[in-house]
């Protein structure tokens, strides 16, 4: 077999990145380990930037999301003792936010790819790309028992952070920077009309997020110690602590019910340089991984999908390299940025166990003067819209 791009992921960014290159006239094959099901089954983001909700009405994949996604005009912050400011992206940074789920845009992603008649190979095994420095790459895998083999001119690996295509760089290339939080998020998905705010709460008791996916979809988060288990969480134990940690308004406009899903996430940050090896570009979380605390991670799944898309265009329709060539930098600086504004929002709205008093009042000052001050709510606002492509 043989394509222009064999993407490696079937997850938001590969996807993305078929679809865009699709637009342009390019061939690609994407290869997925899992089945479809599985990966329409994974429940995580649901806050888009409007650069992305535009990247997407530009590729005409917006359909569902501009009938069904929720438009904020910004998110909600509250702290235990004090007061509760909204970041107002609408009025400091002119720019929306879309709340969407993951596993709704990946649906939209799989059935355009479907309609346009594009090459999904699910369960893919042992996927691996041979020769990435050469301008003759390839690519193999197994399927039903058989080993097959892709030619192509590039290799896009889009396979998340645990994926294969970032272990093809050596280590005298790869530059990698890491930081391990050491708590995790608690989820829990519930058909209940869901509070009217997106609302981050920093605790006494930990962190809390209240957030939705549609007028009778919620998803709740809590911070957890990670050595919980989903059976340590019965519904009433997490209803009860959510409660705990918001004001008592917001708790009692807060509408329990059975959960439909449950799951512990890490929080790590994590960030791999450059994104480029010979012909080979890595996109999405297969480079960097931020805590959700800042709702990054799709959009950057999002951006880097896009900035690789122009590349890949220019080079094959305009016989220009310019855009390739500067993809690891113009994506790595988003990166590094969206990476920043995680880190911050983690460390100041969760409590860790080696917090001390000095610690804890130190933050609550900050949240007090964030509060107080336009300029401080305006910068957080403009980073929490999304920086401009
Ligand atoms: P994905 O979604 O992990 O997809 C990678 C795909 O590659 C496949 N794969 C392989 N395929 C072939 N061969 C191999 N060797 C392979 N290894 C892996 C995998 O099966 C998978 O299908 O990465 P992608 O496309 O880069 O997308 C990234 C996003 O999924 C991720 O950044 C976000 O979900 C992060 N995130 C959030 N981002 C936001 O922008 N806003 C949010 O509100 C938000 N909330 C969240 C989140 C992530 C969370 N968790 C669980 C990590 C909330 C949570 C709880
Ligand atoms: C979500 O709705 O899953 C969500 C929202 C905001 C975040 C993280 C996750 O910061």
């Amino acid at each position: 077999m043989r394509t222009q791009v064999v993407i490696i992921g079937g997850g938001p960014a590969g996807l993305l990145l078929s679809h865009l290159l699709y637009l342009e006239g390019i061939e690609s094959v994407i290869l997925e380990r899992r089945t479809r099901q599985y990966v329409l089954s994974r429940i995580r983001a649901g806050v888009l930037e409007w650069g992305s909700v535009e990247i997407l009405r530009q590729a005409g994949l917006s359909g569902r999301m501009d009938r069904e996604g929720i438009v904020h005009q910004g998110s909600m912050v509250t702290w235990t003792g004090g007061d509760r400011f909204l970041i107002d992206t609408q009025k400091y940074a002119g720019r929306e936010l879309m709340v969407y789920g993951q596993t709704q845009l990946t649906e939209d992603l799989y059935a355009a790819r479907d309609a346009a008649g594009g090459t999904i190979i699910d369960e893919a095994a042992d996927v691996m790309p041979h020769d990435v420095t050469t301008d003759t790459p390839w690519v193999t895998f197994e399927k039903n028992g058989e080993t097959h083999r892709i030619d192509c001119d590039f290799v896009a690996g889009c396979d998340g952070y645990h994926g294969v295509s970032r272990t093809v760089i050596p280590d005298s290339v790869l530059r990698t920077y890491e930081k391990v939080y050491p708590t995790g998020w608690l989820g829990l998905l519930s058909e209940t009309p869901p509070y009217e705010y997106l609302v981050y709460s920093r605790s006494e008791r930990g962190f809390a997020l209240c957030s939705m996916r549609n007028p009778m979809l919620s998803r709740y988060y809590v911070q957890v110690p990670l050595t919980d288990t989903l059976d340590d969480w019965s519904d009433d134990r997490f209803w009860t602590e959510l409660k705990a940690r918001y004001p008592s308004d917001i708790a009692d406009a807060i509408v329990t019910g059975p959960s439909i899903e449950k799951s512990i996430a890490p929080l790590r940050s994590f960030v791999a340089e450059p994104m480029r090896y010979g012909n080979l570009f890595l996109a999405g979380d297969s480079a960097h991984i931020v805590p959700p605390t800042g709702a990054k991670g799709l959009n950057l799944a999002v951006s880097d999908a896009w900035y690789l898309s122009r590349g890949l265009a220019s080079h094959f329709n305009a016989g220009s390299d310019d855009l390739l060539d500067a993809y690891s930098d113009t994506a790595l600086r988003r990166v590094w940025a969206s990476t920043r504004l995680s880190w911050w929002l983690t460390v100041l709205l969760h409590r860790f166990d080696d917090e001390d008093e000095i610690d804890r009042r130190l933050k609550i000052s900050e949240l007090e003067y964030i509060a107080s001050s336009t300029n401080a709510l305006a910068s957080l606002a403009e980073q929490y819209a999304g920086l401009p492509l």
